[in-house]
């Protein structure tokens, strides 16, 4: 199993042991998922998620079963616990399987899923700074987005991905990104492997890049040629063509549970197979089209603690 971000590692941690006592792909993706939307200290997923620009918490969220392709999606869903769920369960119906703003809520509360107001004291407090800084500095508003994402494999062989994300911070309401967007932010084909993806949605949905590196270890490269393959020379064609890249940062596991990263940025990421335990890494772009992969230092994983709990003035 792998997740994109440092916030992965508890939920994931979680999930490869019910894997590896003989746990089916789905409730993995699930269970780690709902970990991360639950944890009130990851300011970009589920509780404690930013709100949009007018103080909303809209949340985007995706699953998809590797062996039937059923999707199931919601984009722009607010007031929802478990965002996941809500995916999940709609991944079982033909029709009407993604479901956007009210309409996704109101499908959520009238099934069951659990209500919560989202948006926490400190997630509010933190975008009444930002707010001000963005009007005294002039600042961009949409710095700050870690979307979760994870890919997983069971001991039958079945693959899912699931995403969820309060999205770009200070978004417009109504904005999505790729996180819900089939072959964008996610895509999984038991037969090859999956892949989902973190970073400016609007960047990432340019190069379709989730599909691209399925479709890519379908051609028989490891995810992690399938990665850079895909993710390296898309940045440097949007930069050419377009004029810049946002933040893009990939990840990819295969049926044999072969794993691979690109990204653009300094990126943390989640990793558990059979014979290893759940760890965290650090992934950096490398020297001509790779990338660097390295365990996270003890360092950086005490300064994380520190910054995601600091007091907010
Ligand atoms: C989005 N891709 O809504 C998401 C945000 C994200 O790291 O992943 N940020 O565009």
């Amino acid at each position: 199993m792998i997740g994109t971000w440092r916030m992965a590692y508890e939920g994931l941690a979680k999930a490869l042991t019910d894997l590896q006592q003989g746990g089916n792909s789905n409730d993995a993706i699930e269970t780690a998922i709902k970990e991360v939307e639950d944890y009130p200290f990851f300011k970009s997923v589920g509780y404690g998620g930013l709100p949009n620009a007018q103080g909303l918490v809209e949340m985007d969220s995706a699953f998809m079963d590797g062996d039937t392709f059923a999707i199931g999606a919601v984009a722009g869903i607010s007031d929802i616990k478990n965002p996941i769920s809500v995916a999940r369960q709609l991944s079982h119906d033909h029709f009407n399987s993604f479901l956007v703003g009210t309409g996704a809520t109101q499908y959520a509360m009238a099934n069951g899923f659990e209500a919560r107001n989202m948006l926490t004291e400190r997630a509010r407090k933190i975008w009444q700074k930002r707010l001000r800084e963005i009007n005294e500095k002039n600042l961009s508003p949409y710095d700050g987005h870690d979307t979760v994402g994870m890919v997983s494999l069971d001991q039958k062989g079945s693959m899912t991905v699931g995403t969820s994300t309060s999205g770009l911070f200070m978004k417009k309401p109504g904005r999505t990104g790729d996180s819900a967007l089939s072959g964008n932010g996610f895509y999984v084909d038991s037969e090859i492997g999956g892949a989902a993806g973190t970073g400016l949605g609007e960047d990432l949905m340019k190069g379709c890049l989730s599909y691209e590196i399925v479709r890519l270890m379908g051609t028989g490269l490891t995810p992690q040629q399938a990665c850079d393959q895909a993710v390296y020379p898309f940045v440097d064609k949007l930069k050419r063509r377009y004029g810049k890249a946002g933040e893009f940062s990939l990840i990819a596991l295969n049926n044999q549970g072969e794993w691979g990263i690109a990204t653009n940025v300094e990126f943390t990421f989640a990793v558990g197979t059979e014979e290893q335990e759940a760890k965290i890494y650090m992934a950096n772009p490398g020297p001509n089209q790779t990338t660097l992969i390295e365990p996270i230092s003890e360092e950086w994983l005490a300064a994380y603690a520190k910054r995601i709990k600091a007091p907010v003035d």
